[in-house]
């Protein structure tokens, strides 16, 4: 519903209604979430935000700024306190098709004169408006809208201007008869008699908006049972905003600390929320190219690295010392190197020693009686599904040529096969070997090829070559790929599963893993030797 029709509606209904200050976005937010269905754009609020008096000294145009705001923020309706109509009838018919403009469902005009004065400074000082000029202004601006539910409140000041009942009816009246849609009665005592005075002469000729700010004591069903239409609780909410950040300024002042600070004021979490952050999260993985979001890393580090034996007995093997730096940081030194600076690390044994900055940590706790598919799955719960995703292992040291050459390749599962894979087994060691399409040639360059199967026990001439431990996941890929590694990980045994169980149940789904075969420039520390080796990788 449109929000001039809103508003409409809250004037016309035949209950009390409430309507709440705000004075820019954020507070218009805050109100909307609150439950209000309307706002009142108080001209002290607006003007106090800005520091400045309420005298107009902020022009319309800046007041008109921050209205936009407010508007976009919210989907409720927001009542102007146009003062005087910031000058004529001229200025009156401007201002309502600027206000159309920008949404803003109402405007209220008092009868006074430009420039004004707050009707809490010395109001039975204030100069009243004649009533024909203000008659015109009102006349002008229903002439002006183009929107037959944009409504015009008209503001009677005569009590506030210290004339009488007579006085406040007869310009109700004429106010009334120039096409006003509401009559907002003002009163700066601290009983209500005035008001409901008014309203008991005045009856149901239209209806009648109030702003109880000096009569607040009043039981608001004293305003039901008269029959008002509107309240406007006018200035709460800067009120309140003052009193917290006058109280936090002072005690930052004081203590110079934020200790006694923090729990008192919402996170910065809350902030983004009102924001809206959450909303352009989502619309970035819908519009923005997948290479501008980048890609991340999980590194599975949990594991001691027994094979170490002593080096290993406190520090797990990521924290091991390669010349002077951890293997963990060299690790994501080449991730870094290729532009990859989001590196989720999976910690277990000895997580109190991996603590490298920058990361973001996963722990699994289980690493003892775990395998690595439950620390990816750890890993992978903390993280959405909108961002390719490479998968290395905390032990193996790598040339940055190989994450790029993974982030290059468009397939959904990628990994990567030493061919030189003979080499590896003179050093004796347990290493997974891949079977696949086809072998490495020159005839297969270019080709597609896709695993067929990796396995620590296939024949020689089945052997293509040596897993490096990489594997990509894109995006679009992980969402299958967590339901599968959920299957697999509730199957027997399945908590111990390791990452070449999950890509052998990937091909025997028919689900393609494609395999890209390099040489070399890789070191997996297994050993003491590799160790040294390490140092001059
Ligand atoms: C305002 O909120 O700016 C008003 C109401 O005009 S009052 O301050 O009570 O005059
Ligand atoms: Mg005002």
């Amino acid at each position: 519903m449109n929000k001039t029709t809103q508003f409409k509606h809250l004037l016309q209904s035949n209950q009390l209604e409430f309507i709440l200050e705000a004075h820019n976005g954020l507070s218009a937010k805050i109100g909307e979430e609150a439950g209000f269905k309307g706002l009142w754009g108080s001209g002290l609020s607006l003007s106090a935000q800005f520091g400045v008096r309420d005298n107009n000294e902020a022009s319309w145009t800046q007041l008109l700024e921050m209205l936009e705001f407010m508007s976009d923020a919210t989907s409720i309706p927001i009542l102007l306190d146009g003062d005087t109509g910031y000058g004529n009838f001229n200025n009156m018919q401007r201002l309502v098709q600027k206000l159309e403009q920008r949404d803003i469902a109402a405007v209220c005009i008092e009868d006074k004169l430009f420039p004004k004065t707050n009707s809490f400074i010395k109001g039975t000082a204030q100069p009243l408006a004649d009533v024909d000029e203000f008659c015109g202004k009102i006349k002008a601006g229903k002439d002006a809208q183009r929107d037959d539910d944009f409504s015009i409140v008209a503001r009677v000041e005569a009590f506030i201007a210290g004339w009488g009942l007579q006085e406040a009816l007869r310009r109700a009246e004429a106010y009334h008869a120039a096409g006003a849609d509401a009559i907002l009665i003002h009163s700066a005592l601290s009983v209500p008699d005035e008001v409901l005075a008014f309203k008991r002469e005045w009856g149901e000729r239209c209806p009648v908006v109030i702003v109880p700010t000096k009569y607040y004591a009043t039981p608001t069903d004293v305003f039901r049972d008269h029959g008002f239409s509107l309240c406007i609780w006018a200035n709460q909410i800067l009120r309140a905003s003052i009193s917290a950040m006058q109280q936090t300024a002072r005690t930052l002042a004081e203590e110079e600390n934020l200790l006694s600070i923090e729990d008192r004021i919402v996170p910065v979490a809350e902030v983004f929320r009102l924001q809206g952050a959450g909303e352009l999260q989502e619309a970035e993985k819908r519009y923005l190219p997948k290479s501008t979001r980048g890609i991340r890393a999980i590194v599975l580090a949990a594991s001691q690295g027994g094979e170490l034996g002593e080096l290993t007995r406190e520090k797990p093997k990521a924290m091991l010392d390669i010349s002077g730096a951890p293997l963990l940081s060299r690790i994501v030194d080449a991730y870094n190197a290729v532009g990859i600076k989001q590196i989720t690390v999976v910690r277990g044994f000895g997580k109190e020693h991996v603590n490298l900055p920058n990361l973001h940590y996963v722990d699994n706790d289980d690493f003892a009686d775990t395998g690595e598919l439950l620390s990816l799955h750890r890993a992978l719960s903390e993280l959405d599904d909108s961002q390719d995703t490479l998968i290395s292992y905390g032990d193996v040291l790598f040339n940055k040529y190989i994450p790029q050459m993974l982030s290059d390749e468009k397939s959904d599962i990628v990994i990567m096969a030493d061919t030189h894979w003979q080499e590896s087994v003179n050093r004796h060691r347990q290493a997974d070997y891949v079977n696949c399409s086809q072998a490495s040639s020159r005839r297969a360059f270019g080709a597609k090829i896709q695993l067929c199967r990796i396995d620590e026990k296939l024949p020689d001439e089945a052997i293509h070559g040596e897993w490096m431990g990489f594997v990509k996941l894109a995006s679009t890929a992980l969402p299958l790929v967590r339901q599968h590694l959920e299957t697999l990980l509730a199957k027997q045994n399945g908590r111990q599963a390791k990452l070449p169980d999950l890509l052998n149940h990937l091909v025997m789904q028919q689900i393609p893993v494609q395999v890209l075969y390099t040489t070399g420039h890789w070191l997996d520390i297994d050993s003491l030797d590799d160790v040294v080796q390490a140092g001059s990788f």
